[in-house]
């Protein structure tokens, strides 16, 4: 990540009503797609505040007028439920500042397009899940968020990225960048490709039960990864949702299931010893709990018997499109070394192949957990 010259960073927060002068910024995070900085404000009794400041990233996302509107609604829209519920919601949500003139983001001179929040103190971010209990954590976490947003009226959000979890476009993206091969690199992932194309039946499987009006479309989350959740660092409980680009209509299954993807095992997501990379089922029995806690009964039958599915379709997707993202020259994640989506692909894969060989396993917990949940009235 590129650091931001003084020049820049000036240009964007003097569009804000700041209260003081800057005194720090540096990187922070560790997304795929955004840019992202933690800037600090001295006031004049010398107390320092610190914001979040971050681009919004292009190739990924075409049209920041959407975006932010569906943050400002989504935002806007839970810091009211919080309030009701008796949370703090400057911990509990993002609060994004709006410039002097009433805007949502800065388009600086060179075309980016930048935000402000505040940032949220006293939390921790996980890369991987350190201990079963911080997992659960996140888990209550996310189901909760999906729970607040029920009666969110979801019509009036836009679809930020178009298609952004529909695994048979995915797969068509996929094939495309295949056969055009522009970079020459389609020799070295024959066998990856053939995992994909043996798995074609499986792309449509969540995509079939929402047209049949089995699965119900919801607001979702749709990159719930561990590290997209701020965890207090005193209580240890998941506190506020973050990286909320995505949150449009969706499926419940897949906010699970992109959790378990990432979380649900020991390695990293680029990890080139496949050996490391193992499935834990255990830890995914420990998300599962967590999520159906936090989504308190408001799962149907159905997404219930889907859950198993949108682990490993989110797997199997994320996986194509780390793939398909090798083929077409590594332009939508950033990367910081040659082969890293490849490896990034083969870990998916590898999560895919361990998730199929225990599927019957996956699906009995789920029903455990919840018949349990009810039992205990919870
Ligand atoms: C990206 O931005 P980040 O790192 O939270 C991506 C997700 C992928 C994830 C893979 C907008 O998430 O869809 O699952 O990388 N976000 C977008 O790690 O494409
Ligand atoms: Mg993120």
């Amino acid at each position: 990540m590129a650091n931001l010259s003084r020049g820049q960073l000036e240009e964007v927060l003097g569009e804000y009503d700041l209260p003081g002068i800057l005194v720090d910024a540096r990187p922070c995070g560790r997304g795929h797609i955004n840019d992202t900085y933690c800037v600090s404000i001295r006031k004049e009794d010398g107390t320092v505040v610190r914001y979040t400041l971050q681009s919004i990233n292009p190739t990924a996302f075409k049209n920041p007028d959407q975006l932010m509107h569906n943050i400002m609604m989504v935002t806007e829209y839970l810091r009211k439920e919080i309030i009701r519920q008796g949370g703090d919601p400057e911990r509990e949500t993002l609060h994004m500042l709006r410039t002097k003139s009433g805007d949502a983001y800065v388009r600086d001179k060179a075309g980016g397009v930048w935000r402000v929040y505040v940032y949220v103190e006293d939390v921790i971010c996980l890369q991987s899940a350190e201990t079963p209990e911080l997992f659960y954590a996140s888990a209550k976490a996310f189901g909760h968020f999906q729970r607040m947003l029920k009666d969110f009226p979801a019509e009036t959000l836009f679809e930020t990225i178009e298609k952004f979890h529909d695994t048979l476009d995915r797969l068509e993206k996929f094939k495309k960048a295949l056969a055009e091969d522009r970079f020459g690199r389609a020799g070295e992932c024959l066998e990856e490709a053939r995992f994909v194309l043996e798995r074609e039946a499986d792309c449509g499987v969540a995509l079939k039960a929402l047209r049949e009006g089995k699965l119900p479309l919801r607001v979702t989350h749709n990159d719930t990864k561990l590290n997209n959740v701020l965890i207090d660092e005193k209580s240890q409980e998941g506190i506020c949702v973050i990286d909320l680009d995505t949150v449009m209509p969706g499926l419940s299954i897949n906010d699970f299931g992109d959790s378990i993807r990432f979380g649900a095992n020991h390695c990293e997501e680029d990890e080139r010893d496949l050996s490391k990379v193992n499935f834990d089922l255990s830890l995914y029995e420990t998300y599962a709990r967590g999520f159906l806690e936090g989504t308190g009964g408001s799962l149907t039958e159905a997404e219930l018997e889907y859950l198993p599915w949108g682990a490993r379709l989110m797997t199997l997707e994320c996986g194509m499109r780390f793939l398909t993202d090798y083929l077409e020259g590594d332009v939508y994640f950033k990367t910081d070394r040659p082969g890293q989506n490849l490896d990034r692909c083969r870990t998916q894969f590898k999560l895919v192949s361990d998730m199929e060989g225990c599927f019957g396993q996956m699906s009995d917990i789920v029903a455990r957990i919840e018949r349990e949940r009810m039992e205990a009235g919870k």
